[in-house]
Parts: structure tokens; sequence; C-alpha cells
């Protein structure tokens, strides 16, 4: 089991397998949701890209937020697993030499270079249908799940996720630090949101908790974020699998270029804290889990 250097975490084997257990169940089900013996390229191509790595982090703040409002897992997993599909779509539209031109990801060479842009772009236009089509078949009451597509459609259509990338590509509208958060707020924090929400959502809890869990996926978002713009500058190759700087010489304007290193450091650490408080009033009892996945989150290294 690889050793945590973070020691805010109370009990670093008790999470990591917690951890490892939540990314076996979303493993295992992706595992069986896109066939490896079909015969499409496309469908080799997102096996491709789901299986080559990924912290998993969205699938495992829905089963962690739905078992901290003491609902079921199993019940939650196949929206978790929708979630990330989604995240992967994503990420295979991301790296197209159209929008970041990236040649790698986690740490494999990207879905494009791998199986050529036209079957990364359908490729990701597959992940994203069919985690909605994955989502219709599920075992959840038909209200909530209307509920859990709108919320999912919303924060990753085109006026969240999507816009936040247009906002991202176009460079000159990048000129502060309050445009800087506009657009993370809608690129990265939205899916985080909706992955603890309908997490809570499954686990039919109440308001109160379904709004404490979007204050705090806006924290974390942003946390992470930050923490990624610092990886990008400060991380290794090996360790965060593509090359160093590519944000910055994709001339994108970062919090470290905005606020320097060891602000945008005190930024993630303010927000984590603000997240962590957000579990500690809102939600009695399981949120233990959380709190560590949190403060990992704040001290990750890729
Ligand atoms: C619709 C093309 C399109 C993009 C939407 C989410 C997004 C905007 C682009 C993906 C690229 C990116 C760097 C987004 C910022 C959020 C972020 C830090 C993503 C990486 O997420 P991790 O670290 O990745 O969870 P793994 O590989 O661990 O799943």
């Amino acid at each position: 089991m690889k050793k945590l250097k973070n020691n805010k975490i109370k009990n670093n084997k008790l999470f990591l397998d917690k951890y490892q257990e939540y990314k076996d169940l979303v493993n295992n089900r992706l595992e069986k949701i896109i066939d490896k013996n079909d015969e499409s390229c496309v469908a080799q191509a997102m096996r491709y890209s789901l299986n080559i790595g990924g912290k998993r982090i969205r699938p495992v703040l829905t089963l962690a937020f739905c078992e901290s409002c003491f609902g079921f897992k199993q019940e939650a997993l196949d929206i978790a697993c929708a979630i990330e599909m989604i995240h992967t779509y994503s990420l295979i539209h991301d790296d197209l030499p159209c929008m970041d031109d990236d040649n790698f990801r986690r740490g494999w060479p990207a879905c494009h270079i791998k199986f050529g842009q036209a079957i990364a772009l359908l490729a990701g236009d597959g992940l994203l249908t069919d985690a909605f089509n994955l989502i219709s078949k599920s075992n959840i009451e038909p209200s909530i799940k209307i509920n859990i597509i709108k919320i999912l459609s919303e924060a990753t259509g085109s006026k969240k996720m999507i816009f936040g990338q247009e906002l991202d590509i176009n460079k000159k509208t990048k000129t502060s630090s309050k445009i800087l958060d506009k657009i993370n707020k809608l690129k990265t924090c939205e899916l985080i949101k909706a992955s603890a929400v309908l997490g809570c959502l499954v686990a039919k809890t109440n308001k109160n908790k379904i709004l404490a869990a979007s204050r705090f996926g806006e924290a974390l978002g942003l946390a992470f974020q930050i923490k990624d713009d610092i990886i990008d500058v400060t991380g290794r190759q090996e360790i965060i699998g593509k090359p160093v700087m590519s944000d910055k010489n994709n001339g994108k304007l970062t919090y470290v270029d905005l606020i320097g290193e060891s602000e945008a450091e005190k930024k993630v650490e303010e927000l984590s804290k603000e997240a962590i408080n957000i579990l500690k009033k809102e939600f009695e009892g399981k949120i233990d889990f959380l709190i560590d996945l949190t403060n990992f989150l704040l001290n990750r290294e890729s």
C-alpha cells in the first residue's frame, strides 16, 4: 500500500483502504459497461481512456456522499460511473489539437494520439451519450432519476462546464483572478458539485444537506483546480503523467501566474478548511472519509 506524506489524515490505512474499495467498485462496474469484445474501434478508444488510470475523485465523491447520508453505495454506483464517463469524455476532447493539444493523459498517449482524432472525437461523444443512457437504465426512483439527469446535464452543459471550456480556450478573457475564478467554477467545480449532490439525492437526503454538498463541492473544486495549477508548475512528469508546465506552455493564465505559488498554496489551504467546516457543520455522522479525502487532495502530487 502506497504511503501518504499527508500528516493531516487521521488514519492513513483506513482512508486508503476505503478509497481503494470505492475505486474498485467503480473500476469493476466500468469494466462491464463497455464490453471488451466490442469490435468497434470507438468502443476500444472509450475503454482505453477509461482504463488508463485517473484518481476517480468524482465517482468516489458520489459514493461517499451517498454513504454519508446513510444511503447504499450500490444504488449510486451507475450514477458514479456515468459521472466518470462524462469526466473522461471532457478529458479526451480537451486534449484534442483544436483544444489544449496535449499528447499525454494520465501517463499514457492521449486518446487521439493512440486512435487518431476522428475516433477520439467519437469516443468522447460515445462516453457522454452512453453516460446518460446508463443513468436512464439505473434502478432509481423515476422522479429522483429525472432530477439527477437535470442536474448533471445542466452542470456539464452549454451554460456551465462547456461555457467554462469556451472561456478557458479564449485566452483574451483571462485578465484577473475574478475571471479565473469564474472559469474554474464553471469548468471544474460544476461537475465536482454535481458529483457530491447526486450522492445525496440517491440517498434521499434533505434539502439542507443537498445545499451543503453543493457548497462543499464548490470549495473543494476551486481548491482542486488551484492545486492542479500548482502541480503543473512544480510536479514531476513521471508522477503527473504529462509534461510539466503543459498548461503554462499552452499560454494559459493560472493562479500561480496571478498570485504566486505560496499565495496559491494558502488559497488551497483556506478553501479546503472551508470545505471541511461545511462537512462538520452540516453532516452528522459518517464524514471522516470525506474529511480525509479533502486533505488528501490538498496534498496530492498528481
Ligand atoms: C467539454 C472539452 C470539454 C471540456 C470541459 C473538464 C474540462 C472542461 C476539461 C478537462 C481538462 C481540465 C484540465 C480540466 C480542469 C479540471 C481538472 C483538474 C481535470 C483533471 O481531473 P483529475 O485530476 O483527472 O481528476 P484524473 O486523470 O485523475 O481523472
